[in-house]
């Protein structure tokens, strides 16, 4: 426990008060709180779900895991935790997941100050006293300091606009807002609209089980196979053993906060067997990591045309019918610019007799009818859907609040022409509000844990500065954040990234701003520049004292 006082001063009398409010409980906000305690301050989490957890309490969909090693994807704040938990599988199932969060809840006697089923309504910052106030879906407003949005990257679950939706008479699910109970489709026509990642897990697992399944394809994906297995206990141990190198690089040195072997020249260095060898050998070793197979396959069309060709080489070996491996080919955008899927079996379930691939670019859906999806060309009868069509990403679930901040200005006003922040923490205008893996860091273009790790600890030593200082407020200074807003989009635009139509330029909602929202300079860089920024006394963030404190300092 810290020796100093809790901030809680200024506060309204008769709201509750804390030091620090959390919005979310899932990875970030369980750190969060565990963090914030450790410093002595009074702390408040709120979470909508009915349990810890965030995207792996909602994402239940059948063949639902995590794209990133579970050795990898996993807390390293903890020693202890990180030897002693036994992960089971090289990519952790979603239920594997929500028990690991589970038991670090407990572990670490995060509950109490987890209030679950509570959904954060409004947070308004009052210039008068430096505080916000936050008012919850059962009414009550409490008074914080701070808040902290651990509101989560794809946490918004995206419903389209399809006519006729609401009148189907079967049951509609969304990947990302999955039933607890069990889903049986056995006996049923399902009909999955949407092939990014939850559809490219879920087809094949949903197939086995459908008397029939239509999967209706509006851009093709490309997916490298996970190669997922059983871990042994000797490859736990070898990981147990050699963790504070992995960690050590995933944080400092990676790009994408994964430990791996890098890459030591580009695509066409090599010679076309070479390369085709290479290619050979990361498809056979599976995962995310295919694209380190050459370090410019993300900055140059021609390098990426050969990595991009090879997988759909694969895809038409894969798939027997000519036509369907034709449409299932993805052509319109350079592969790594969208999040790049890991399946088990994905295209290979195209040939089974009971899944049809319907192609909705060019026979697009016209209406769904109280059994059927009607494309263009025909109706296709179904007895249940399946949405598979992705969020709100990264700026959706803090939309979702209505934040205030100076002069009562909204973040969404704010945020109309795209997100800005600076480094992807807090936004000019909103004192003490800060955001974790927000827009303009690395956050999905990583695994998002280390992010987290690396912006909670941040945030950690930002408030003890300022504690220790008697600082009251914290806020980007408008330079500092044009400034870094457009870093980070000089930097995506030096990539083949913005060529693709993604949901990291917010290309998949209709009128969202085409911004590119994560920062891609890496991991490893973006580390460096926020520790470098608070060793020079939070460059580019104005602090100040307490108003009250500054007066008081000038009369006596
Ligand atoms: P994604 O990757 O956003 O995929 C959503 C899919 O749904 C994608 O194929 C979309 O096609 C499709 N979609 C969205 N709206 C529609 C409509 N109106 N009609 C037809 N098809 C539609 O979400 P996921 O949940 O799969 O994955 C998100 C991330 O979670 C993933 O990257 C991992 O990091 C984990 P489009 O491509 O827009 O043409």
């Amino acid at each position: 426990m810290s020796a100093l006082p809790s901030m809680s001063g200024h506060h309204a009398a008769g709201a509750e008060a804390y030091d620090v409010v959390v919005v979310g409980a899932g990875f970030a906000g369980m750190y969060m709180l565990h963090r914030l305690r450790g410093q002595g301050l009074k702390v408040r989490v709120y979470e909508q779900g009915g349990d810890v957890g965030g995207t792996w309490y909602w994402n239940r969909y059948p063949g639902a895991r995590c794209d990133v090693e579970s050795m990898q994807y996993s807390y390293s704040f903890s020693d202890e935790l990180q030897q002693e938990w036994n992960w089971s599988e090289r990519y952790a199932p979603q239920s594997e997941i929500l028990r690991y969060v589970n038991h670090v809840a407990d572990r670490f006697n995060l509950r109490p100050d987890i209030q679950l089923s509570i959904r954060v309504d409004r947070a308004v910052f009052a210039e008068s006293t430096n505080t916000w106030s936050v008012t919850t879906s059962d009414g009550k407003t409490v008074t914080t300091n701070f808040v902290v949005l651990a509101t989560g990257c794809l946490s918004n679950a995206r419903v389209p606009d399809i006519k006729g939706l609401p009148d189907f008479k079967g049951q509609v699910y969304h990947t990302g807002h999955w039933p607890h109970e069990p889903v049986d489709f056995t006996g049923l026509r399902v009909g999955v609209i949407g092939t990014g990642s939850s559809a490219i897990q879920s087809v094949p697992v949903i197939a086995e089980q459908a008397r029939h399944l239509t999967v209706f394809q509006r851009t093709a994906n490309f997916s490298i196979p996970a190669r997922n297995a059983e871990l042994t206990s000797e490859e736990r141990e070898a990981f147990r053993k050699n963790y504070p190198e992995i960690r050590r690089f995933a944080r400092e040195e990676s790009r994408n906060g994964i430990y791996a072997e890098l890459p030591d020249r580009g695509a066409l260095d090599d010679g076309d067997n070479a390369r085709r060898a290479k290619y050979e050998q990361r498809w056979t070793k599976g995962g995310l990591t295919f694209m380190l197979a050459y370090n410019n396959l993300i900055l140059d069309k021609a390098a990426n045309d050969s990595a991009a060709g090879f997988v759909r080489e694969k895809i038409a070996e894969i798939v027997r019918d000519p036509e369907t491996a034709k449409r299932l080919q993805p052509e319109d955008h350079p592969i790594g610019s969208k999040r790049i899927c890991v399946d088990t079996e994905y295209y290979a379930t195209f040939n089974r007799p009971n899944v049809t691939l319907v192609d909705i670019k060019s026979d697009s859906v016209e209406e769904i009818l109280p059994n059927a999806v009607r494309t263009r060309s025909k109706d296709h009868e179904i007895d249940a859907l399946v949405l598979a069509t992705g969020f709100d990403a990264m700026t959706g679930s803090v939309a979702r609040i209505e934040l205030r901040g100076r002069e009562g200005r909204t973040l969404n006003q704010k945020w109309v022409e795209g997100p800005k922040t600076y480094l992807g923490l807090m936004s000019e205008g909103f004192p003490n509000l800060f955001i974790i893996t927000g827009p303009g860091s690395p956050s999905v273009l990583s695994n998002m844990i280390v992010s987290i790790e690396q912006h909670v600890d941040w945030i950690t030593e930002a408030i003890a500065f300022m504690r220790e200082r008697g600082l009251e407020t914290m806020e980007a200074s408008r330079e500092a954040e044009d400034r870094w807003v457009a870093h980070v989009n000089e930097v995506a635009h030096a990539t083949l990234y913005p060529q693709a139509n993604s949901w990291y330029m917010g290309a998949n909602i209709p009128g969202k701003p085409r911004i590119f929202m994560p920062y891609i300079g890496g991991v490893g860089v973006y580390r460096r520049t926020c520790t470098e920024v608070a060793a020079n006394g939070y460059e580019g963030f104005v602090m100040s004292a307490a108003e009250r404190a500054q007066k008081m300092a000038v009369s006596s």
